[in-house]
């Protein structure tokens, strides 16, 4: 298992510095501030890698490079944008990069409706609260989290939404066929594990179609092509919303064919209904048993990437939502417990 820490190169960015001083981590899931649907250039990826690899830390994986939406949608101007992403995959290939993260979410990325709800011990987490999600209307906006707001005027995302109700969940499937047909033999040869990350919460939302979602609906996406190339993200605090996605045993059938590329592992404290709000990645403090998560991991044997995903905001600490540097710190270094122990306890 290879430990490592997302980061963003954004003006006020985590030092990479101190991102070195987290023991276990060895490397970072960075990105680029490219607009979606435009071609990563080489040269940019390369000086970011060597700006990484100058801290002493290692740039192995792209969390993310984002699918544009008129692939999702199945417009003309798809083939435009899927070749776009194809040489983006090529010039990731070249710098070394091993495994990209990707998602296939329509409009939006992960929702929450509370961006600070307080936890008991004066900590504050993102939160998702269903009864606000079923009576609110999205064009209203005003949600504490969403990039899609500032990324679209509620005109277009009312036409977005539009377009979505006549693509639907099987529309969805067919798009993400037509684009991995085209991706995976290209990321193939690239020697690049593309590594879809499940939508988060796993259900829809809005009305929107969401489909990675289930053993299911995994099942179906990973047989669309069958290569290690076509990968998972796995992301316990994604599949985790639903207590119907048994997580230590998908973990070991995903991991065991070799299907996991990297894995996001949190937990998240399920409420009532489809309520939740994300916690410590310490077990006893939400519904996901952490151990049994890395457990399933050691034993099918897994070498790939993990990191620690969302955080809270502790000690006084401002920013970036889901991820500042302490409580991810916290997170990486019980993880990197748990994985010692197993060894040690299975010599
Ligand atoms: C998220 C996502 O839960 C997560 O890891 O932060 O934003 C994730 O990076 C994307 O869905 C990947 O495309
Ligand atoms: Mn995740």
């Amino acid at each position: 298992m290879k430990m490592i820490f997302r980061w963003y190169p954004e003006a006020n960015a985590i030092d990479l510095g101190y991102i070195r001083q987290i023991p276990g981590v060895k490397g970072i899931a960075g990105e680029l501030p490219v607009a979606v649907g435009e071609i990563w250039a080489l040269d940019d990826i390369l000086a970011v890698k060597s700006q990484v690899e100058k801290s002493g830390l290692r740039l192995e994986v792209i969390e993310s490079v984002k699918v544009h939406e008129e692939i999702k949608l199945g417009r003309k101007s798809r083939d435009l944008y899927i070749d776009h992403y194809i040489a983006t995959i090529k010039n990731l290939g070249k710098a070394g990069i091993q495994v990209v993260c990707y998602d296939f979410m329509p409009v939006f990325d992960w929702m929450r409706t509370d961006a600070e709800r307080l936890l008991p011990d004066g900590s504050t987490a993102l939160a998702y609260d269903d009864e606000v999600v079923k009576k609110k209307d999205p064009l209203d906006g005003d949600f504490a989290l969403c990039d899609w707001e500032t990324v679209y005027s509620s005109n277009e995302l009312e036409k977005l939404f539009k377009c979505y109700e006549s693509v639907g969940e099987e529309g969805l499937w067919e798009n993400l066929e037509y684009f991995l047909k085209a991706v995976i033999p290209e990321a193939e040869k690239a020697g690049v594990r593309m590594a879809m990350h499940p939508d988060d919460p796993c259900w829809p939302v809005f009305g929107l179609p969401r489909i990675i979602t289930s053993e299911e609906n995994i099942d179906r996406f990973l047989a669309i092509a069958d290569s290690p190339y076509n990968a998972l993200t796995f992301c316990t605090g994604s599949l985790g919303c639903s207590d119907d996605n048994d997580l230590p045993r998908l973990i070991r059938k995903y991991a065991s064919a070799d299907r996991i590329a990297f894995g996001h592992v949190r937990n998240v404290k399920r409420l009532s209904g489809r309520s939740f709000e994300e916690s410590a990645h310490y077990s006893k403090a939400g519904s996901l048993d952490i151990v049994e998560i890395m457990k399933a991991y050691y034993d099918a044997g897994y070498e790939g990437y993990i990191r620690p995903d969302h955080g809270r905001r502790i000690w006084g600490e401002k920013g970036g939502a889901g991820y500042g540097l302490y409580d991810r710190a916290l997170g990486a270094v019980y993880l990197s417990g748990i994985w010692e122990t197993l060894e040690k306890v299975n010599k």
